[in-house]
């Protein structure tokens, strides 16, 4: 299915607290449920490393391709009631442990500096946890600000101490 006049957004989807792997895929069931938006592609999921606050447990992280009718804006909106309807409490450390974190990694080639916003994401051209499994998806995606691909940017990758494994989700959807 295509939709006339809306933008292309990737969004990551991490979860490192309970049944991770289905707290995923709740994200991405709550952004096919909202009928101003359409997934037109999936990566696989995988155990992830995690960083920034190393004492907590491994992550299940993925990303999706959506195309939308939502402003930024609205995007967040619906992200933010996706991720509290798993669940997500916000009264914890910066970069601790959540049920779902759903984040926009991209919104067409547009670059956002808001308090409540910031696009692309300003952290993800560091971690390998994105930048796979956006390169999963379409490796020739451009960084608008660094106007490199995401497939240089993993390549590039400085930091060694990110592992990340495929994880084998036998609940999973198929991929599209
Ligand atoms: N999210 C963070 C902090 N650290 N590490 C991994 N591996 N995966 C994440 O999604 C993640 C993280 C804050 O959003
Ligand atoms: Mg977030
Ligand atoms: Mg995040």
């Amino acid at each position: 299915m295509t939709v006339d006049g809306g933008f292309t957004a990737f969004i990551s989807l991490g979860s490192n607290i309970g049944d991770k792997a289905m707290y995923c895929r709740m994200g991405i069931a709550g952004l096919a449920a909202d009928r101003r938006t359409v997934i037109t592609g999936r990566s696989p999921f995988y155990r992830t490393e995690p960083v920034d606050y190393t004492d907590q447990e491994w992550f299940v992280n993925a990303v999706v391709r959506i195309h939308t009718l939502l402003d930024p804006f609205a995007l967040l909106t619906l992200i933010g009631a996706i991720e509290r309807g798993a669940g997500r409490d916000r009264t914890g450390v910066r970069f601790g442990p959540r049920t779902l974190d759903m984040d926009i990694l991209f919104f067409d080639d547009r670059i956002i500096d808001t308090p409540e916003l910031t696009v692309p994401h300003p952290r993800m051209h560091k971690r390998r946890f994105v930048l796979q499994p956006l390169c999963d998806i379409d490796p020739a995606i451009v960084h608008p600000v660094f106007r490199r691909h995401v497939r240089y940017l993993l390549d590039h990758l400085d930091d060694e101490g990110q592992e990340i494994f495929p994880y084998d989700d036998p609940g999973g959807a198929p991929l599209p």
